[in-house]
């Protein structure tokens, strides 16, 4: 019904920044929440503990809110037309963080989308995520139509491919559903399987201790000597989705001047990189979301790729 409710919250998400949106009923997950306990049984999940201790919430929504009725996901376009090639050094870094923080970006545009609920109906109550908290974002974006787990894992759209950040407003109320996205357009497809330098990839699976991104955002303190497995990356890794064919297709360049990278990612050498002190980091990634690996992580990073020729993949 295009008068109603729901179709006015689709039409003011899209209004207030995001590209892709869908609604879902909230309902028990019994088979993601047994992939995620095999997956975290058989230490997938490294040393990321957080996802271990909230186990029971991320793969059942009902324990996270206990009243919630459905489900809005919004996807969001972050793919600037850059390309690693336009990057100065040898050093790689993923394009999600080439900008500001999506986590900042994306709650802003949900809470305003709650607000204007809230305005019609002050009793709604409704809780804003947006990677952080314990609900499986892609689960919640296939359910909602807005596409589906690619192999690499991440959800792939047909229309922007994967580029997109995911986030949520989990409501109380009941509204009208959109159908889940059903198809697997992978199809026969291994492109990001094979390209992996790490092998951290099983098919719709990812062993995270051995993925790049994990290794070089994720993994506190020291590293073993993997010089060679992190493949001059130094703040996570694209490699899987650069590869991949929808991305190459499908990609849009967004208009979104915060998503574009900052200058200093672009025209930085290697030794500006290894000059990088923590004063430094703290100007250059103020209100970014390289924030997470503290300056210690950063530096760690680059002190690991140092002198490491720039292989070809
Ligand atoms: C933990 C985490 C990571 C970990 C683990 C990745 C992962 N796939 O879980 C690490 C640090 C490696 C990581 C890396 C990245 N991440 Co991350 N990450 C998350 C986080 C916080 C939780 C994901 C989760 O629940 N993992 C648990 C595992 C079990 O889930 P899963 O891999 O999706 O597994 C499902 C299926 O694969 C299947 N499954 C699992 N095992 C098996 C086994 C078999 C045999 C089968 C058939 C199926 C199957 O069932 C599972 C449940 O449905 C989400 C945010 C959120 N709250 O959801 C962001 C999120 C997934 N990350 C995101 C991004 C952008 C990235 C990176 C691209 C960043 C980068 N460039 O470096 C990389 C991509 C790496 C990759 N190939 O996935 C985005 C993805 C957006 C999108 N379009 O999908 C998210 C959604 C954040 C956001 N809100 O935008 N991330
Ligand atoms: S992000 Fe990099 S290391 Fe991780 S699965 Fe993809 S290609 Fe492999
Ligand atoms: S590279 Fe191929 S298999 Fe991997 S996610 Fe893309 S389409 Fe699917």
């Amino acid at each position: 019904m295009k008068t109603g409710l729901s179709y006015r919250l689709k039409t003011k998400a899209l209004k207030f920044g995001f590209q892709k949106v869908g609604i879902t009923q909230a309902v028990p997950t019994p088979k993601e929440k047994a992939n995620l306990k095999i997956w975290l049984a058989q230490g997938h999940h490294g040393t990321m503990e957080w996802i271990e201790k909230r186990k029971e919430k991320r793969g059942d929504i009902f324990n996270y809110f206990p009243n919630a009725k459905s489900i809005i996901s919004v996807g969001m376009n972050y793919f600037s037309g850059y390309k690693q090639e336009n990057i100065q050094s040898d050093y790689k870094f993923s394009n999600y963080a080439w900008g500001d923080d999506y986590h900042d970006i994306l709650k802003s545009g949900l809470y305003k989308l709650l607000g204007w609920l809230k305005d019609k109906d002050p009793d709604v109550k409704g809780f804003v995520c947006v990677d952080t908290s314990p609900i499986m974002d892609k689960v919640w974006a296939q359910r909602a139509g807005l596409g589906w787990q690619g192999k690499h894992t991440n959800l792939i759209t047909r229309d922007y491919g994967s580029w997109l950040f995911l986030g949520e407003l989990i409501l109380d109320i009941t509204l009208d559903y959109d159908k889940p996205f059903a198809d697997d357009l992978c199809g026969s497809c291994t492109a990001c399987i094979d390209v992996c330098p790490t092998k951290a990839l099983g098919e719709y699976e990812i062993y995270a201790e051995k993925c790049i991104s994990y290794l070089t955002i994720e993994h506190r303190g020291q590293l073993p000597d993997v010089r060679s497995e992190l493949y001059n990356w130094i703040y996570g890794c694209d490699i899987c989705q650069e590869i991949c064919p929808w991305n190459q297709k499908f990609s849009r360049k967004t208009d979104k001047k915060y998503f574009h990278p900052r200058e200093e990612i672009i025209t930085w050498t290697d030794e500006n990189w290894q000059a990088l002190d923590e004063e430094g980091f703290r100007k250059l990634f103020k209100g970014s979301a390289v924030k997470r690996t503290k300056f210690s992580g950063l530096s760690r990073n680059i002190k690991l790729n140092e002198g490491f020729t720039k292989p070809d993949v």
